[in-house]
């Protein structure tokens, strides 16, 4: 499929289209069980994000940057990888850290700004959220080095927008990965804009998929609001990548129907009739399409989901906020195994500070 569909020559993966129909020549092994089942989790990510939203505007949450129009790109993606396999996320991963098992509790804490959200459970292998935009790709291209070497049987995925393909360690870690073959997946959710950037500004090349074949791999452009899609890629790439055949370089083309994060507004850059010409590519309304067409979506089905979501989701809200505060003391203990002098002096002053203040 990778080597089929050429990017120079503005071919897309496309499997399920937005009325809903399969390709069936290209279905991917996922029979209408599974694609029920991820629907349930598209649904269940998209209203995680809903209520991450309102905790914001609510003031109980920092800032936060919405997922919403991406799911299916993230969870068609993530469903294709191994158990072993390192996921090196940036900050608009919500859907990815969900399927690999982040507990629910710990993406909202990490957006409250406690750091205990942080971290992951022992058995996730997921790498700390890359805030530093396209710093991450050399992480994952590093660890694909490191399996390669130990003869490990894993794949490393990053996950990058649009507008990290402008930084040079971008750059660096394609070329690093295709010169060694490592076994990495670069995956691209080019979401049309990087903050108020649009993608046109952001390259001058056709596609960023491209990009790939500079470097000496393949690369291949997906609907990225199409679950079977992004599925289909990326467990080529990572079989590609498990057998020794190297690095792939993925697109999926997306749209971020909300925010850049809380703190963006939108409208200053882009078109109202914009973001309606992407809802009706919703990856949300084809997949009820096409469940919908085999008797496996109903209004009163959705209604059950969506209250059983919103009850595991609530929980999770609710455990997050009865974290004790953290210490005072924290913020300077963490940030050597062992406290230097100078920390020991500046952590003594404060808490000198603080007594005084409170007599
Ligand atoms: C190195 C670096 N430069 C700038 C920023 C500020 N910044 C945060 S997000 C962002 C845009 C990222 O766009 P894109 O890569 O397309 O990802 P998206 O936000 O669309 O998911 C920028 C410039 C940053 N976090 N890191
Ligand atoms: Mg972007």
């Amino acid at each position: 499929m990778i080597e089929k569909f050429d990017p120079l020559r503005g071919e897309r993966l496309q499997i399920l289209d937005p009325d809903g129909r399969v390709e069936e020549n290209l279905r991917p092994d996922l029979n209408d069980e599974a694609i029920q089942k991820l629907y349930r989790k598209i649904l269940f990510i998209r209203m995680i994000d809903q209520k991450a939203l309102t905790l914001q505007r609510q003031g109980r949450m920092g800032t936060y940057a919405p997922v919403q129009g991406q799911e299916a790109a993230q969870v068609g993606s993530a469903y294709a990888l191994g158990k072993g396999d390192w996921v090196f996320p940036s900050f608009r991963e919500t859907g990815v850290l969900y399927m690999r098992g982040v507990p629910v509790r710990d993406i909202y804490l990490y957006w409250m700004g406690d750091e205990r959200g942080a971290r992951v459970p022992e058995d996730v292998f997921v790498f700390p959220i890359s805030v530093p935009v396209g710093t991450h790709p050399l992480h994952a291209t590093g660890a694909a080095w490191a399996a390669k070497l130990q003869k490990e049987k894993i794949c490393t995925i990053v996950y990058f927008g649009d507008g990290a393909t402008s930084e040079g360690d971008f750059h660096e870690a394609m070329n690093f990965a295709g010169v060694f073959q490592l076994p990495v997946i670069f995956f691209c959710q080019n979401n049309q804009y990087a903050i108020s950037v649009p993608r046109k500004k952001q390259t001058a090349s056709k596609t960023i998929a491209q990009k790939a074949i500079a470097y000496g791999f393949g690369g291949i452009q997906v609907d990225g609001n199409d679950l079977l899609a992004a599925y289909a890629a990326t467990q080529e790439a990572r079989e590609k990548a498990i057998g020794g055949g190297g690095p792939t370089l993925i697109e999926a083309v997306t749209y971020r129907f909300g925010p850049h994060t809380t703190a963006d507004d939108p409208t200053k850059y882009r078109k109202d009739e914009e973001v309606e010409e992407w809802k009706a590519l919703d990856p949300v309304i084809r997949l009820q399409r096409y469940l919908a067409g085999r008797g496996l979506w109903t209004e009163s089905l959705e209604k059950k989901n969506r209250e059983e979501a919103e009850e595991i989701i609530n929980r999770a809200v609710a455990e997050a906020e009865a974290m004790p505060v953290p210490r005072i003391e924290d913020i300077f203990r963490y940030t050597y195994a062992e406290m230097t002098p100078v920390l020991k002096e500046q952590l003594n002053d404060y808490l000198t500070f603080l007594k005084e203040k409170e007599s």
